[in-house]
């Protein structure tokens, strides 16, 4: 029997990407939306009670006390699904890291085409936090040493990754006594891979204890490694005027879009884009010149540095083809739908895979190196601007909508002291206040099992009314661009009176873009910061800070959830748990309650899988109030707040002078 298919409206929030689904389907064309309801999602697998990592099965566990052929119970099935996909995603941002770190050390040797050193001040302070000796020295000296240092984590085999000295004290020593301090980056992937063979770790806590310990090696490693030398060379994020959504494609130019996560090569397309020699050459194919845009983190990237507008999240990446405006489709790595290429078959759009990890068939590969990366990226632009004078139809759905994206850790200390006392301290003082009642990290995927954005759009609002500071990442960001909840005070209107009075101060949007999936490394270093400000406590778990990520689909979603909680935070997905199920077995370990109750003992963090919003919009604000009465703060009254700010000032100005006066003053005396 054929499944029901939603409507368009059922589908997606967002009126760009139901304009498009009306178009696929009037085209006769599929797209991960209505996969997603051809394809009911294995109700066995997706509880994660599924073993196949031997030939002896798969092995599919549904009945009270049974086992895999070689004895697995449901505890160890699932602990060993679940560091499998942590693993995967571990991998997939440290990965990303290596390259980074490989690409600076060749910046550093001349041997590169295109890239200079463009933050020498972060490069200098994250080398001399390292002992590396800065003074007298070159910005490429400095860096060589640095680079060195950063490739050496990877493959280290003792020891800590020197990176993990930046969590607070406190943490780290937690980490030391649990025995979760990780070793080297790679090191604590393949021992994962190797407890999860046939027959090696069969202890579920044990499994997830190597979990946690992997997971800390990615977010505290690899990607914070990614992050610091991407800002190093493509400079730190700084706030900077965007657009976001499927109308940023322009009708009379040659539009390119750079799709996936690596900032290598996208911004050196940004930086050929711009050569007058390419705009002449589109000029000449008939085009006004070349738009260029992004999808996913890629997007993100350049976005937050260069104001490039990004076209969509990852649930818009085949949408974007679907305009019959995209001449090429330039791919890297991680989220790039294999679909896409006979999407593309339908359309004039080229897909263009670049890097020597990730080819799809039928794609058009023209691979990325440093070494000639303006070459390339120029090489990659001409092919684009030559299938130009292919476009058929094009239909570019008009929305868009402005954002400021660009909130780094060193941006927000600036903004909130500027340059000669920054600092966090009016944010930890509104925090202990009262006018912010906590902080909530809003980030991750879309899924097309759930209705595109909505998850983002409703709960990011519902906590925005409780005067909860939002700060989101990756695909999140994007959904709240669309929704303008990231543009200055163009959100302020549904934001709670203390909240308000905090953005107006300070001039911020109530939701703050603070980068790409592995910039959830930054969130970390600005809570670290948050701590050592003083007044919230002496470690992260602490702090009236929830993380949140209701739309998950990706393995490096449930890496950044595990180092999260390692972190002290409390961690709530939406969507599905992968180890839901276990509680067709009540006398074992249920895993997913362990990972609620006995990793909130060990460290003050948790992770919960929960799919009702309403639900976890209270579990968020049950949290916040919690550690804001554990640290002894005032408790949350919003009734306290909304009599200064711009809505104080409006009312004021209504006033004869001599009341306003009064008013400002009190009466004084002559
Ligand atoms: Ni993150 Fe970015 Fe988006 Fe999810 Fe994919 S793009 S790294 S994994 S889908 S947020």
């Amino acid at each position: 029997m054929a499944r029901k298919r939603r409507t368009p409206e059922e589908a997606s929030i967002d009126p760009s990407t139901q304009e498009m689904l009306v178009l696929a389907e009037g085209l006769g064309l599929g797209t991960a939306f209505t996969r997603a309801d051809d394809m009911a999602a294995c109700p066995i697998g997706s509880d994660g009670m599924c073993c196949k990592i031997c030939s002896m099965g798969p092995c599919r566990i549904t009945k009270e006390n049974q086992t895999g052929v070689c004895g697995a119970t449901i505890d160890t099935i699932q602990a060993r699904n679940l560091i499998r996909a942590i693993s995967a995603g571990a991998a997939a941002h440290s990965d990303h890291g290596r390259d980074m770190a490989f690409t600076l050390k060749a910046v550093a040797n001349g041997e590169t085409e295109g890239y200079v050193i463009r933050d020498v001040a972060k490069l200098r302070t994250l080398a001399a936090g390292y002992d590396i000796p800065i003074e007298d020295r070159s910005p490429n000296e400095i860096a060589n040493e640095l680079a060195d240092l950063y490739i050496s984590q990877f493959g280290q085999q003792f020891g800590h990754v020197i990176t993990t000295e930046r969590a607070p004290e406190k943490r780290q020593k937690l980490w030391e006594k649990v025995g979760v301090t990780p070793r080297g980056v790679d090191r604590e992937v393949v021992e994962a891979l190797h407890r999860t063979h046939i027959g090696v770790d069969q202890d579920a806590e044990h499994i997830l204890h190597h979990a946690v310990r992997m997971a800390i090696g990615d977010g505290w490693g690899g990607s914070l490694i990614a992050t610091d030398i991407s800002d190093i060379l493509f400079g730190t994020p700084a706030p900077v005027l965007g657009q976001a959504n499927l109308g940023v494609l322009k009708e009379d130019y040659v539009n390119v879009v750079v799709h996936g996560h690596e900032p290598t090569l996208s911004e050196m397309i940004v930086a050929a884009s711009q050569m007058p020699d390419m705009i002449e050459y589109a000029k000449a194919a008939g085009a006004k010149g070349i738009n260029l845009s992004g999808i996913c983190c890629t997007a993100n990237e350049i976005l937050m540095r260069q104001g490039i507008p990004a076209a969509g999240n990852f649930l818009q990446q085949e949408l974007a083809i679907l305009t019959g405006a995209v001449e090429a489709m330039v791919v890297d790595v991680q989220c790039i739908m294999q679909a896409l290429v006979n999407l593309a078959d339908n359309f004039h759009t080229e897909i263009i895979t670049t890097s020597h990890k990730a080819k799809i068939k039928g794609a058009t590969h023209m691979q990325f190196d440093e070494h000639k990366a303006i070459t390339i990226a120029k090489d990659i632009l001409r092919h684009a601007i030559d299938n130009f004078k292919n476009r058929e139809k094009v239909q570019i759905p008009d929305h868009r909508t402005d954002l400021v994206p660009g909130f780094s850790h060193e941006y927000i200390n600036y903004m909130l002291g500027g340059s000669y006392r920054s600092s966090f301290r009016p944010l930890n003082d509104a925090v202990m206040s009262g006018r912010i009642r906590g902080i909530a990290a809003i980030v991750g995927c879309n899924n097309p099992r759930s209705q595109h954005d909505h998850l983002f759009a409703y709960i990011t609002k519902e906590l925005l009314k409780q005067d909860v500071l939002i700060v989101e990442t990756g695909c999140s960001s994007i959904a709240c661009a669309k929704e303008g909840l990231l543009l200055g005070e163009a959100g302020l209107d549904q934001v709670g009176p203390g909240l308000r009075e905090i953005c107006e101060t300070i001039g911020i949007p109530p939701v703050l873009h603070m980068g790409s999936c592995v910039d959830n490394a930054r969130i970390l270093t600005v809570l670290t910061q948050v701590v050592e400000e003083g007044g919230l406590g002496d470690d992260i778990d602490q702090v009236p800070a929830v993380g949140l990520a209701p739309e998950w689909m990706s393995e490096k979603a449930l890496s950044i959830g595990t180092y999260c909680m390692a972190s002290g935070a409390y961690v709530i997905f939406g969507g599905s748990s992968p180890v839901e199920g276990s509680d067709r077995v009540p006398e074992s370990l249920l895993v997913g309650q362990f990972m609620i109750d006995g990793w909130e003992e060990l460290y003050g963090g948790k992770m919960e899988f929960i799919p009702d919003p309403d639900e976890t919009i209270k579990a968020t604000l049950e949290h916040i109030d919690k550690k804001r009465a554990d640290l002894g703060l005032p408790e949350y009254d919003p009734n306290r707040f909304g009599k200064s700010g711009d809505a104080r000032m409006l009312e004021l100005e209504k006033l004869p002078l001599a009341e306003r006066r009064e008013s400002i003053y009190g009466a004084v005396a002559v």
